[in-house]
């Protein structure tokens, strides 16, 4: 049996926990619920990087890093498929999965930030990185919309949407971005989502 290690509000972790559903894969998998910032001794142990998600397929290799995890899943099994076989919509699923990643990672790096020390916290990068989120949820209502279908590209701004929802309430995306609000609307009650989605 594959071992997932993750956490209940890590958006990386449920981007795999999503890909794993939509693949019918998930009932092969035992979930290991962990905080990595208290380094439990058994995620350390399984990945030096002590981040979830972590996957350990049941080979015993570890894999982290969600996007090399859900690449993985995609060869280990190609059905439903989660990423277009052809071009030019396998490219776009790739780069459109790429602003989704970054979106979450920046909107973690606001969390992280808020979390240090007022004497600690810069200002300058805060304000870098919410002016980024603001170009990326733009651009993912406009000509970056998620492809139709639900692979990489939906799993990945889904969960970001979801990750800004809970971190960051105050920013009002849905208004900045009405389009991508509705293709939110249109996928945010699917099995996988509602099954993943952090506590509130
Ligand atoms: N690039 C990684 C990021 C994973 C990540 O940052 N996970 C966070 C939780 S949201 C974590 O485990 N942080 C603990 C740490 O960085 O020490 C991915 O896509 O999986």
């Amino acid at each position: 049996m594959m071992k997932l290690f993750l956490s209940p509000t890590s958006p990386f972790a449920r981007k795999v926990k999503v890909a794993l559903m939509e693949k019918n894969l998930i009932r092969e998998v035992e979930e290991i619920r962990v905080d990595p910032w208290s380094s439990p001794a058994e995620l350390v142990q399984a990945n030096p990087l002590c981040q979830v998600p972590t996957l350990v397929t049941d080979e015993g290799l570890a894999l982290a890093n969600s996007d090399s995890i859900l690449a993985w899943l995609e060869h280990h099994t190609p059905q439903p498929a989660l990423l277009p076989s052809g071009d030019p919509e396998r490219g776009h699923a790739m780069a459109i999965a790429a602003q989704a990643q970054g979106l979450m990672q920046y909107t973690v790096d606001i969390v992280l930030e808020r979390r240090r020390p007022t004497a600690q916290r810069s200002v300058t990068f805060t304000d870098r990185r919410m002016a980024a989120i603001m170009r990326v949820v733009t651009a993912l209502g406009g000509e970056w919309m998620p492809i139709p279908g639900f692979g990489i590209d939906g799993i990945g701004v889904a969960c970001a949407l979801g990750y800004l929802d809970l971190r960051l309430p105050e920013y009002p995306w849905r208004e900045v971005s009405p389009e991508l609000a509705r293709w939110y609307a249109g996928v945010v009650s699917r099995p996988s989502l509602k099954a993943s989605a952090p506590p509130t």
